[in-house]
């Protein structure tokens, strides 16, 4: 084992199982490890670095940034958080946006959010709020979003958790409509479930979601911090039904591949019940993380990675479906966010990821099952033929009996 891997199981906390890599350098959608191997990354950081690694907009934003000024708190303003936040109120169509930092605390940002537009406007009566979230949902790991968790390891030991929230069934909308009563503030649900293991709802379920919500006055919340930013093809994976949900909540690749940038985006007659001191974060919307968040959102556009996520996603899609293996028990996704669910008893989702790691591919298992493919949405054809090559060659050499 490497002195470097071993360094950092003496001195980190075991609550990962790194595969037996150690990354020194990342350009675009390649990495190389200590010893110079190149590797495709087909993981991009759990759908942080969408960019690609190091994009040279991203880069040179932070470092122009960098060179003026990093963070002076929220205490004062800064010339470049107003540009960011209308940037991206304009891009996404909301009056206002609260930046945070990472995915968790937007979204726990999106929950007090909700539960204070509940007694205030919908006047549900103090402490009573409910929230409805999906069975394997995948919010974050704070205590309160745990406690909305259908995980069991996600949960153990971490008790007790806070109260009002209910969990129904991902993708049955008569579950919803069952689910809400009068002191329902809000629904909150991933467009695409990713680390259930890339489960796609079906077709016109978030239009309906939305409409029942509409009906009963109860908030929709869009965690689209995977989902989101061009990964599904779209630039919000709800903008494939035309959902403009009430609170949009964004993270990972709207920082670009360099920082923690995280934003929950509302109108005025939702964002406004929150006063001066009743929020806040020492780094939520600092300087550097504004133009970087900035920077991420133009590039977004003007490459136009959403389309290449739909153009590079059916190409890989193609590719996977023309592998046959008895392993492989589905291929499904959306623009570049794929997986591929194996069969357990030939192969399991980490030896399959140690596999592919030997044959230059970085991926991930989730729940030992489902192979996540979320390249960076820069990657080339070229890679993304690559990539295939060597996903076929390690089925190739799979044995095809359990
Ligand atoms: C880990 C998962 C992915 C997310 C959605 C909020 C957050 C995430 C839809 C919280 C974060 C990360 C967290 C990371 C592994 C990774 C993950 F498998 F855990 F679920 F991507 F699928 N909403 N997902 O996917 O954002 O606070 O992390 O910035 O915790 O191991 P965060």
């Amino acid at each position: 084992m490497s002195t470097t891997i071993k360094k950092e199981m003496q001195f980190s906390a075991h609550n990962y199982n790194p595969l037996p890599v150690v990354l020194v350098k990342g350009e675009g959608a390649l990495l190389w490890d200590e010893k110079g191997r190149e590797y495709i990354d087909m993981m991009s950081a759990y759908s942080a670095v969408s960019h690609g690694h190091r994009h040279p907009k991203i880069v040179k934003a932070l470092e122009t940034q960098l060179a003026r000024l990093a963070i002076v708190s929220r205490s004062y303003h800064t010339d470049v958080l107003a540009e960011f936040l209308q940037y991206a109120c304009e891009l996404f169509e909301y009056d206002k946006a609260l930046p945070m930092n990472t995915g968790a605390e937007a979204v726990e940002t999106a929950l007090k959010l909700v539960r204070k537009w509940g007694y205030q406007v919908k006047k549900v009566p103090e402490g009573k709020a409910e929230i409805i979230a999906c069975r394997n949902n995948f919010h974050g790991r704070t205590i309160a979003i745990v406690g909305m968790s259908t995980e069991p390891q996600y949960r153990e030991g971490f008790g007790p958790f806070p109260a009002g929230f209910n969990v129904i069934p991902y993708g049955d909308i008569e579950a919803l409509e069952k689910a809400i009563t009068p002191n329902t503030v809000a629904f909150i649900v991933e467009p695409i479930q990713g680390e259930a293991g890339i489960m796609v709802p079906p077709i016109g379920y978030l239009k309906e979601c939305a409409t029942l919500c509409q009906r009963h006055n109860v908030l929709l919340i869009a965690d689209e911090i995977q989902t989101g930013l061009g990964r599904t093809g779209q630039r919000l994976a709800c903008d494939h039904e035309g959902v403009h949900p009430d609170v949009l909540v964004l993270g990972k690749a709207l920082g670009g591949g360099v920082l923690p940038v995280s934003m929950v985006l509302a109108n005025d007659a939702i964002m406004s019940v929150l006063t001066p001191g009743d929020h806040g974060s020492t780094f939520g919307g600092y300087a550097l993380a504004a133009a970087v968040g900035l920077a991420a959102l133009q590039s977004l556009e003007e490459e136009q990675l959403s389309e290449r996520a739909v153009v590079l996603g059916e190409r890989l899609m193609k590719g996977l479906k023309t592998i046959s293996h008895p392993a492989i028990k589905e291929i499904r996704g959306k623009g570049l966010m794929i997986g591929i669910e194996i069969d357990p008893a030939i192969i399991d989702g980490h030896a399959l990821a140690l596999k592919f790691l030997q044959h230059g591919i970085l991926t991930k298992e989730t729940h030992q099952v489902v192979i996540r493919l979320a390249p960076p949405l820069v990657i080339s054809e070229d890679l993304i033929d690559k990539a295939l090559e060597a996903i076929k060659t390690v089925f190739a050499e799979i044995s095809q009996y359990a």
